[in-house]
C-alpha cells in the first residue's frame, strides 16, 4: 500500500503572521524565517532549492541566480503589490508562476500617502520635535513652524494606477485641483471620478503645489525626479514618493531640500533602503518613514492571505488570482 502522506515543501523568506502559517502547515511542510533575518542572495538561493512554493518579499530578489537551484519551484507569491524584485523573464524561463498582492493595500496606501502628504506640507514631524525640545515658550503668530495649505491647492499626482486614484480621490476632498501624468491617459470615466486633468510631467512639476510619485519602479523609471525635475518645482512645492526608491534622485533631493529650493519632502521608500541618504538624514525639512504605506494589521493579514491564496492555487493547477506573468 503507498502510504506517501509527504507534504509538499514551501518557503517563507519572512516572518508572517502566526495564524497564517500555522495554516499553511496544514498543507505543507513549512521552511519559515520567523527570525526574520534577510537571506543573503546565497541563502537564498539555497532556501529555494527542493521547494514547490516560495513567497516573498520586496527584500527577496528573484532573478536567475536566484532560481538557479529551484528547479521544483513552480510559483513565487510576492507580499507585495509592487514586484521590481522580480526578474519576471527569468522567472517566467524558468517555468515558475510569479504573482503580487493588488487591490487589497490600495486604500490603505493611498490613506498614507495623504497622511505623508499633511504630515510634509504641514511640518507635523518638526512640530513635534519642536514641542519635545522644549520650544512651545517660544509659540507666536510668525514663529510657529508654518506650513504650505492642502485645502484649494493643486496636486500633481505621476502614476495613476489605483494607488493613484485613491490619492485622488482624496483630495477631492480637500477641495484641491487634480492634475495627473501617467503612461497611458485614463478612461474619461476615470479621469472624472478622480475630478483630474491629464498633463505633461513638465506642466504637472511646473504648476502642482503638492507632487505625489506612486508610478512602479522599472529601469525607465528610475531617476524619474532628479535635478532637472526637482528645478522645475516651485520653491513651495512639495514632493511625496510613496512608490519606490530610485525613482527619485536621493541626493538631489537632499541637495534641494538644504538649499530649500523645494519646500519639503515626504519620503516612505529610498534608494537602497533600508539605508537613507546620509543627507536626507540631515534635513529637517524631509518626513522619513520606514516604508510602511501597507502596514496596518488588517491589510498586511490580507496581503499574506492573498499571497497564500495565490500559492494554493498555483500548486493545485488553478489560476493564480493575481498571476503576473503567463506559463
Ligand atoms: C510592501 C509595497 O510592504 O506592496 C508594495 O508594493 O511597497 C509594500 O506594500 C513592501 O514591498 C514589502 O514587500
Amino acid at each position: 500500500m503507498n502510504t506517501n502522506t509527504q507534504k509538499p515543501k514551501i518557503l517563507v523568506a519572512r516572518a508572517i503572521f502566526p495564524e497564517a502559517l500555522a495554516k499553511l502547515e496544514e498543507t505543507f511542510e513549512v521552511r519559515s524565517n520567523q527570525a526574520d533575518v534577510i537571506f543573503t542572495p546565497e541563502q537564498l538561493q539555497k532556501e529555494l532549492a527542493g521547494v514547490v512554493g516560495a513567497l516573498v518579499a520586496g527584500s527577496e530578489r528573484i532573478d536567475a541566480a536566484a532560481l538557479a537551484n529551484a528547479t521544483d519551484l513552480k510559483v513565487v507569491a510576492n507580499i507585495s503589490v509592487g514586484y521590481n524584485n522580480f526578474d519576471i523573464p527569468a522567472i517566467t524561463a524558468a517555468g515558475v508562476m510569479a504573482t503580487n498582492t493588488p487591490d487589497v493595500l490600495t486604500d490603505t496606501t493611498a490613506d498614507f500617502g495623504f497622511a505623508l502628504l499633511m504630515a510634509t506640507a504641514r511640518r507635523m514631524t518638526e512640530s513635534e520635535h519642536w514641542v519635545r525640545a522644549g520650544h512651545w515658550d517660544k509659540w507666536s503668530i510668525v514663529n510657529n513652524p508654518l506650513g504650505m495649505d492642502l485645502h484649494h491647492s493643486t496636486v500633481g499626482i505621476i502614476g495613476m494606477g489605483r494607488i493613484g486614484q485613491g490619492i485622488a480621490k482624496r483630495a477631492l476632498g480637500f477641495g484641491m485641483q487634480v492634475i495627473y501624468h501617467n503612461r497611458s491617459r485614463l478612461s474619461d470615466v476615470d479621469e472624472k471620478a478622480c475630478g483630474a486633468k491629464y498633463v505633461s510631467k513638465e506642466e504637472l512639476l511646473r504648476t502642482a503645489d503638492h507632487v505625489v510619485l506612486v508610478l512602479p519602479y522599472t529601469p525607465e523609471n528610475h531617476h524619474t525626479i532628479g535635478a532637472k525635475e526637482i528645478a522645475l518645482m516651485k520653491p513651495t512645492a512639495t514632493l511625496i514618493n510613496i512608490a519606490r526608491g530610485g525613482i527619485v534622485d536621493d541626493a538631489a533631493l537632499a541637495k534641494a531640500l538644504q538649499q530649500k529650493t523645494i519646500f519639503a519632502a515626504g519620503l516612505d521608500v529610498f534608494e537602497g533602503e533600508p539605508s537613507v541618504h546620509p543627507e536626507l538624514l540631515k534635513c529637517s525639512n524631509v518626513v522619513l518613514a520606514p516604508h510602511i504605506a501597507s502596514a496596518t494589521e488588517k491589510t498586511r493579514r490580507a496581503m499574506v492571505d492573498l499571497a497564500i491564496e495565490n500559492v494554493v492555487a498555483a500548486l493545485s493547477g488553478k489560476k493564480p488570482p493575481s498571476l503576473i506573468n503567463s506559463i
